[in-house]
């Protein structure tokens, strides 16, 4: 097996450290290091395992460091960047979107001009099903394909896509080695409290009321977050570059029916249910067609939804320090903003 250096941003976020251990088991040869700026969502515990093995190291930095990511990527003379850096709650960029504009656009831009200027060999930007929009909750037969308009909701989603779009522009202008997947909502461990799945596990064990937005009838399209990684090592792997591909596992389900099945999976009442004031602009609906990936790449998703609410929800039972430290801390002052009044 040949060697690679892969530089992981945002390694210490929920998909991107999942990603680490993925890789850092797949391939024992290769040097996986990992660029995060520790920002609220980015946690080092979550890194420890990884810590402990000779081709791991991690570097504390900001992706929008032009002089940071120079020099990292003049020592490490990477071969593929995979980019999943990025402030990715959706709430939160409605209460605050110029953090969203300049981590999750400008922040790809530096990135890029590195991997120009030390001629990275794959650049892949870790986009998500956001940037083709909603799609009607009437319509099961409408699905999201590579060739749906990008056509967003929030301010995080705009970044999103206008990361897509700068990242196809590096590519046709300067000839950027790039490829873009565009994955479902992840669920699995690591995942930060404030986020649906989480969130509910963990208020549901603390006997909290479960906030559910609207009229919770929102449809979400749930993929096991190993699935989503072995996705983005097929493609990094793969002579595709310039592609984009959809990555999703056909697994709609609506919110409320999600939260219902956390509350019988933990013998839970439902009476902890309440619902509360909608997200601004709330997305009705997401469903990915794989078929691109499937049929070029050869990605099947392996976990099953029943299986993986299982795994996941064992995964926070036994974890309780992990999150118990997140929630404690400065995630305390964001739960009462968000949910105080509500
Ligand atoms: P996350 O919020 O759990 O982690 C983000 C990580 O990025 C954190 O470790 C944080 O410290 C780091 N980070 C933030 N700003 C940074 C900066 N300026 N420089 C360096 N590091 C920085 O996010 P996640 O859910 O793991 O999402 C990872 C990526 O996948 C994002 O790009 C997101 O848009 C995309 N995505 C997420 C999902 C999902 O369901 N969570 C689905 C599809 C795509
Ligand atoms: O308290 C809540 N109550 C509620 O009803 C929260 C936090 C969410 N919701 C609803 C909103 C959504 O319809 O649950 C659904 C899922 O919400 P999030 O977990 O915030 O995820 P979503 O907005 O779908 O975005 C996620 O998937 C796509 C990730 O956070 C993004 O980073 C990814 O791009």
């Amino acid at each position: 097996m040949d060697k690679k250096t892969i530089i992981v941003t945002g390694g210490a976020g929920f998909i991107g450290s999942n990603f680490v251990y993925y890789m850092l088991k797949k391939y024992p040869n290769y040097r996986i290091v990992c660029l995060d700026a520790l920002t609220y969502a980015g946690n080092l515990s979550t890194l420890e395992k990884a810590m402990k093995k000779e081709n791991f190291r991690f570097v504390k930095g900001d992706i929008r460091d032009r002089e940071a990511v120079d020099n990292l990527f003049a020592e490490e003379e990477p071969d593929v960047v995979v980019n999943f850096a990025a402030e990715s709650h959706v709430d939160r960029s409605i209460e605050n979107p110029q953090i969203f504009l300049e981590t999750n656009i400008m922040g790809p831009e530096v990135l890029m001009e590195a991997c120009l200027k030390h001629k990275v060999g794959r650049y892949h930007q870790v986009s998500t099903d956001e940037v083709y929009g909603d799609l009607p909750l009437d319509r099961p037969d409408l699905f999201f394909t590579e060739k749906t308009n990008l056509h967003t909701s929030s301010p995080y989603s705009a970044s999103k896509a206008s990361a897509d779009l700068l990242t196809m522009a590096y590519h046709r202008t300067f000839g950027l080695p790039a490829t873009i997947s565009r994955c479902s909502n992840n669920y699995g461990p690591y995942h930060f409290p404030e986020k649906l799945i989480p969130l509910m596990i963990i208020n549901a064990l603390n006997d909290k009321p479960l906030p559910v937005y609207g009229d919770g009838k929102n449809v979400r399209d749930w993929l096991y977050v190993e699935d989503h990684c072995k996705a983005i090592d097929m493609i990094i792997h793969a002579d595709c570059v310039g592609e984009v591909y959809n990555v999703g596992g056909h697994n709609e389900m609506a919110n409320i029916d999600i939260v219902k099945l956390i509350l019988k999976e933990l013998g839970k009442p439902e009476s902890l249910i309440t619902f509360v004031e909608d997200r601004k602009g709330h997305d009705r609906r997401y469903a990915i067609d794989p078929t691109k990936i499937k049929t070029q790449l050869g990605w099947e998703p392996e976990t099953k939804f029943t299986n993986g609410i299982v795994k996941t929800i064992k995964w926070y039972l036994d974890h309780k320090d992990w999150w118990e430290e997140i929630i404690s801390g400065e995630y305390q002052k964001y739960y009462e903003k968000m949910y105080g009044g509500k």
